[in-house]
């Protein structure tokens, strides 16, 4: 049983050996990750400062370009995952292509792929409203030995073994599960420590909010007009309320605490959706099952999904058990 003031650095120890197979090495990572994610809350937090220290793409005072916060994130994160021995491949939203990394020997020893979005919602950085970073981890599916290629990417969710997201708002969290529950840990921004804040977080099984970009109502699929319908109307516990920051991991997080569902559907203009499988919902899928909560596609779970490419997009219905699977009945009929 751990304590409140445990530390992220202590739990990360202390639950090593709970890890099937554990060499430590996953530790590690969780450990890279915890480092880049307070490098990235640094430049985050001095955001609103830009008409002081300068817009991207201005010389700063030292002489340097200044960077959109994206693109520096996708650096930190890049970086610091680089410079372990423990990941041989990463995948992230900013980049066209995959990135190989080879251990230090030259030979490939490397385990784990790493796909990561590092700033998601950035749209909302100029206005001061919070931003996430979203990771998920898996083992490499070919031989040791050898470069990563396509099918260690191409993974469904189902085989991922941590994912997690940090969340840079109010208070910065990080919050992520191994496949044993999901925890939460908040920064105490004068030690530059991550605090155990929310131990076994878990989805209520139903809530009363929901979370949808309801300006593209028009171009919903009918199942979907008919369950923003259904939110509306005047019966039992309804109307639910409507709660839509349009930063994925905001949304999730405040649906995780209070109860709620998250859709992100097609539609007549975006014919996929417009989230990314591999980038952010197959990590908050295994998040969202772990929390006893639920992810799909309107149809199937998302972590049975069977990944065909890198960037590829899926709708997306996430939160409260009891309301995804109402979501979906109102898909099957329409
Ligand atoms: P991004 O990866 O370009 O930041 O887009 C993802 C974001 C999500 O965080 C958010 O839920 C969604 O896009 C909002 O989209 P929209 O503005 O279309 O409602
Ligand atoms: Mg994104």
């Amino acid at each position: 049983m751990f304590h409140k003031n445990t530390t992220l650095g202590e739990f990360i120890i202390e639950n090593q050996s709970s890890f099937p197979y554990s060499s430590g090495e996953l530790s590690k990572l969780i450990n890279a990750i915890r480092l880049a994610a307070k490098v990235v809350n640094h430049e985050v937090n001095k955001a609103g400062l830009v008409d002081i220290i300068g817009n991207a793409g201005d010389i700063n005072i030292q002489g340097e370009d200044q960077q959109k916060l994206d693109v520096l994130a996708n650096e930190k994160f890049i970086q610091t995952l680089k410079n372990r021995e423990i990941v041989c491949g990463i995948a992230s939203e900013e980049e066209d292509h995959f990135i190989s990394v080879n251990s230090s020997d030259n030979k490939h020893q490397n385990k784990y792929i790493v796909l990561i979005d590092p700033l998601d919602g950035s749209s909302n950085i100029d206005v001061n409203v919070s931003v996430g970073t979203i990771f998920s981890i898996y083992r490499r599916v070919t031989p040791l030995g050898t470069p990563v290629t396509m099918e260690d990417f191409l993974q469904p969710g189902r085989d991922q073994i941590a994912a997690g997201y940090i969340v840079y708002g109010t208070s910065t969290m990080l919050v992520y599960t191994t496949g044993d529950g999901v925890n939460g840990f908040t920064l105490n921004p004068a030690l530059g420590t991550f605090y155990l804040s929310h131990p076994n977080m878990e989805f209520p099984e139903t809530g009363k909010i929901y979370s949808v970009n309801e300006g593209n109502y028009v171009h919903f699929p009918q199942g979907v007009k008919d369950y923003i319908k259904y939110c509306q109307k005047e019966e039992g516990d309804r109307p639910y309320t409507s709660r839509y920051i349009g930063s994925l991991v905001s949304d999730f997080h405040r649906n995780m605490i209070k109860g709620g569902i998250y859709i992100y559907p097609k539609s007549s203009v975006a014919t996929e959706g417009k989230l990314r499988l591999l980038y952010e919902c197959n990590p908050m899928a295994f998040i969202a099952e772990q929390a006893k909560g639920k992810a799909s596609n309107g149809f199937k779970a998302i972590m049975d999904i069977v990944p065909t490419e890198l960037h590829q997009r899926v709708p997306f219905f996430c939160g409260s058990r009891r309301m995804v699977e109402k979501a979906e009945e109102f898909m099957k009929v329409k």
